[in-house]
């Protein structure tokens, strides 16, 4: 086991067992002209975190470890959209109309790729979720028990939605959680900052929360791979 000093208390973390899973760090959310931006967000923020996400994902490569790759998507048909998801925010472009980078939040279109800097490569798992949870409507409990997954670090965006939503589900499930609180972010400073505490109250009811720095150190020191 690998000690990570993270909040509330050490996390440990089990190197045979363990994936990175990096929420929507798709250009819907992160480029103006996308989803987040039709929704009248400060997508800067977002743009801001791509380095350290980017510096996770080569950690986690280094070591040979698994990293799966989400992204909030629909079905070009919208017929995995709930017409009330559609209606939500009421939007300047809503799910499904076209936008500057094609149709938003949908399937195979450029603005639902991942940003080219943490782009996936082969080995990694893609998700298309419906959702804001990792696990709703995707089958994604199968390749992680297949593959004997116990322990999950999370980042992307944004923090109290999608990356919060799928903590939780997997916190539901058993795995052991490790947010990287460097390499999520949020719309809102403050939200994000609520999110993290919600997280580790009560002794880390929902998982543990560490920066990227402290994983770096810890896995430096366990290992001969860094
Ligand atoms: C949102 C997400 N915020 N990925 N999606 O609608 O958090």
């Amino acid at each position: 086991m690998i000690d990570v000093p993270a909040r509330p208390y050490p996390y440990l973390l089990d190197p045979r067992h363990t994936a990175l899973v990096v929420i929507d760090m798709q250009r819907d959310f992160i480029e103006k002209g996308g989803f987040g931006d039709s929704l009248g967000n400060d997508v800067a923020r977002l743009e801001a975190i791509i380095p350290t996400v980017a510096g996770l994902i080569a950690l986690f490569r280094k070591q040979s470890w698994l990293v799966i790759h989400t992204r909030e998507a629909h079905r070009p048909d919208l017929s995995d959209c709930p017409p009330s998801k559609i209606r939500r925010g009421n939007p300047s472009l809503k799910i499904g109309e076209a936008g500057a980078m094609g149709r938003l939040l949908v399937r195979g279109e450029p603005g639902n790729q991942i940003v080219d800097d943490l782009a996936p490569i082969d080995g990694e798992i893609v998700i298309d979720k419906p959702g804001k949870g990792m696990f709703w409507a995707t089958g994604l409990d199968g390749p992680l028990a297949e593959r004997g997954i116990t322990h999950l670090v999370f980042a992307g965006v944004t923090t109290e939605v999608c990356v919060q939503t799928s903590m939780r589900e997997a916190n539901d499930r058993g795995f052991e959680c490790l947010l990287v609180e460097d390499a999520t972010e949020s719309y809102f400073a403050e939200f994000k900052a609520a999110a993290i505490e919600m997280i580790v109250a009560q002794g880390g009811i929902v998982g543990w929360v560490a920066p990227l720095g402290a994983l770096e150190k810890a896995v430096a020191e366990a290992g001969a791979h860094v």
